[in-house]
């Protein structure tokens, strides 16, 4: 048979229906048919990535929620924070401003004690001196401190808390009566000045001839010393008891070597306890001695051995030798040594505002206010 009667074979077709063209040395039938596997297998894996991919965004999604809610939430703790920390300070400072009320409170209450404590040691109670006469006697000025019993005084004159009060009762003649400080167990002798008007000036100090010396520590002027008949300090316990029973007003008369007197009168007068050194209180000059008091106002009591003034680089009564409310040092200065002369150098008793020399008499006496209320 001719062979070009015979069908036509397709050398490149193979019995299982592959063409048996090449591509990249694979039948190209199979070249793609393995291309559509290896394209379903990559469209199937970019399917997982893609749900991969939406479960990935759906918890991301999630997480910036929380993060939103957890920022919400940190933000809502700063502000409570702030208002925490804002009422804890407030707190503080109440608490800080109940704690100083506190000490104050405990500073007032201190000071309440120590007065009872103070009154109380000053009416601790001694046997008395006689009490019959006391004119032209000798009377040692006696402190309330000293006093232990009232043994012998039973007498009318004991219910009387100062001069005043005995010159309201008829008793017009100058000397020593016995006083006693309604704060005080026992009396105490003192000078009273009925002439002076309107009368009753209970003396606290008195000068006329430097017989008795001034010049003393603390403990003598806190208890007084002389004789209440003749040169005396009364005793700052003395005079604390008495003018902080009333209102008290103060009167000082002065002399010259020449018999000249002037006098200047204070409305009101009083003294604290010696916790508070004795600190002087003096307002409402008239008179006509001018007023060298008021420096010494508010000033608290020194003594050679206890400097208290307002004089840093000096001791003015250990300098001027004598107890008194000093300042930077005085314009008034009544119980300093006894200089028998005018002398501008040296002097005890002085009041600047009148004379620059040295006094020659010198007394201090104070008397309650008529009307506390006006004592115009
Ligand atoms: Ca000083």
């Amino acid at each position: 048979m001719d062979s070009s009667q015979c069908p036509a074979v397709n050398p490149h077709v193979q019995a299982d229906g592959y063409t048996s063209e090449m591509t990249d040395g694979v039948p190209k039938t199979k070249y793609i048919h393995n291309l559509n596997s290896k394209m379903k297998d990559m469209e199937s894996r970019l399917f997982d990535e893609m749900v991969k991919n939406r479960e990935l965004n759906s918890t991301l999604s999630r997480h910036e929620h929380m993060l939103k809610l957890a920022e919400s939430t940190l933000d809502n703790y700063k502000t409570n924070f702030s208002r925490v920390f804002r009422t804890m300070m407030y707190m503080e400072q109440k608490l800080q401003r109940q704690r100083k009320a506190s000490r104050s409170l405990n500073d007032k209450l201190s000071n309440v004690i120590l007065d009872v404590v103070e009154v109380n040691n000053l009416l601790t109670r001694k046997p008395a001196s006689s009490h019959s006469k006391f004119k032209d006697k000798q009377v040692v000025v006696e402190s309330v401190a000293d006093v232990k019993t009232c043994q012998g005084y039973t007498g009318e004159s004991m219910v009387f808390v100062d001069c005043e009060e005995i010159y309201a009762e008829g008793h017009t003649e100058n000397g020593v009566y016995y006083v006693k400080p309604s704060s005080s167990a026992c009396p105490i002798p003192v000078w009273c000045d009925m002439e002076t008007r309107p009368g009753g000036w209970l003396t606290i100090q008195k000068r006329f001839n430097g017989n008795t010396d001034f010049n003393r520590n603390w403990d003598a002027y806190k208890r007084g010393f002389g004789d209440v008949n003749m040169e005396f300090w009364l005793g700052n316990d003395n005079i604390f008891l008495i003018s902080n029973q009333k209102q008290y007003e103060l009167r000082i008369d002065l002399w010259d070597f020449s018999g000249n007197r002037v006098y200047a009168s204070y409305k009101t007068f009083k003294v604290e306890g010696e916790r508070d050194f004795y600190k002087l209180h003096v307002h409402g000059y008239s008179g006509s001695a001018k007023d060298s008091l008021f420096k010494h106002n508010r000033m608290m009591f020194s003594t050679p051995d206890q400097d208290n003034d307002a004089r840093r680089e000096a001791h003015c009564a250990k300098e001027w030798e004598g107890g008194w409310w000093f300042n930077n040092c005085w314009f008034a200065f009544l119980n300093g040594p006894y200089h028998n002369q005018s002398n501008i150098q040296w002097r005890g008793i002085a009041w600047n505002h009148w004379k620059r020399e040295q006094l020659g008499r010198s007394e201090m006496k104070i008397r309650p206010i008529a009307n506390p209320q006006n004592p115009n």
